[in-house]
C-alpha cells in the first residue's frame, strides 16, 4: 500500500536563473551541498539539479544527509540515503526531477550532488546574482556517497570568492498517520511488532517521533494514536 503523504514543502535558495556552471579545474570527485531545515518530522521525496557543461548521462550521486548538530555546517554531515543518477540536460540550465526513496529527516540537513569528472567539465549549476551564503563545496574524499571525510578540503563557496547559490530544489513532505508504520490503515499492534523488530535503528520509519532511534517512546506514541488513521 502506498505511503500517504501530505504538505510538500520545497527548498531552495537559487532564483531559478543559471548563471555560470562550476566544475574542479583539474577534474575529479567533488560536491556540492545546501542545507535544509525540517520544523517537523519530514520525508525528502525529490530533487531537482540544473547540471552545467558536463558530458550527457554522466554519473553522478545526489545524497541527502542529517545534520547532527543542527548548525548548517556540512562537515559532520552522516550519510542517510545516496542514489545514483545521470546527468541530463546539460548546460541548458533546467532543474531535472530526481525521485528519492522517501528518507526521514528532522530538524538541519543537507542535500548534496557528487560528481566525478573530467578536466574542462563544469557540471554544478549555478546562480550568481545573489547569495543566502548557503552553498557549500567539498573536495579531496574518495567516495562519492560519504563527501564529507573528516571535516576535509571544503567550505562555504563565498568564502572561496564565489558568492551564489547552486541551482538545486528539494522537495520533502509530511507524512500522515506515521504511527501507522505498515501502512494498513490503522494504528494497532502489529504497528508495535514492527517497531519492536527495529529496535535501536535510527532514521526511518519506524523512527515514529523522529528523533535519534527507535525506543519506548515510538511505542508509546503508537499507543496514543491507537485506532483508525484520521
Ligand atoms: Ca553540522
Ligand atoms: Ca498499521
Ligand atoms: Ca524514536
Amino acid at each position: 500500500m502506498p505511503r500517504i503523504l501530505q504538505t510538500e514543502q520545497i527548498c531552495e535558495y537559487h532564483d531559478g536563473d543559471y548563471d555560470q556552471d562550476i566544475g574542479l579545474v583539474t577534474g575529479g570527485l567533488w560536491g556540492w551541498t545546501i542545507p535544509c531545515e525540517a520544523d517537523t518530522c519530514m520525508w525528502v521525496n525529490g530533487v531537482e539539479v540544473a547540471w552545467g557543461r558536463v558530458s550527457s548521462n554522466t554519473p553522478a550521486r545526489i545524497l541527502v544527509q542529517d545534520d547532527p548538530n543542527n548548525d548548517g555546517d556540512p562537515g559532520d554531515s552522516v550519510t542517510l540515503t545516496c542514489i545514483l543518477v545521470l546527468t541530463q540536460q546539460e548546460d541548458t540550465g533546467w532543474l531535472v526531477h530526481y525521485s528519492v526513496p522517501p528518507t526521514q529527516v528532522s530538524g538541519t540537513y543537507f542535500v548534496t550532488v557528487t560528481c566525478n569528472h573530467e578536466e574542462g567539465e563544469y557540471p554544478a549549476g549555478f546562480d550568481t546574482s545573489s547569495t543566502q551564503e548557503t552553498s557549500w563545496a567539498t573536495w579531496g574524499c574518495p567516495d562519492p556517497c560519504e563527501p564529507f571525510c573528516g571535516y576535509q578540503d571544503y567550505g562555504l563557496i563565498d568564502d572561496f570568492g564565489l558568492p551564489g547559490n547552486w541551482l538545486i530544489t528539494v522537495h520533502s513532505e509530511v507524512l500522515e498517520c506515521p504511527e501507522d508504520v505498515n501502512r494498513n490503515g490503522v494504528v494497532d499492534i502489529m504497528d508495535i511488532f514492527h517497531v519492536l523488530n527495529h529496535w535501536g535503528e535510527g532514521a526511518g520509519i519506524f523512527n515514529v517521533n523522529c528523533d535519534d532511534i527507535v525506543d519506548i517512546d515510538d511505542v508509546f506514541d503508537i499507543l496514543d494514536a491507537w485506532g483508525l488513521c484520521p
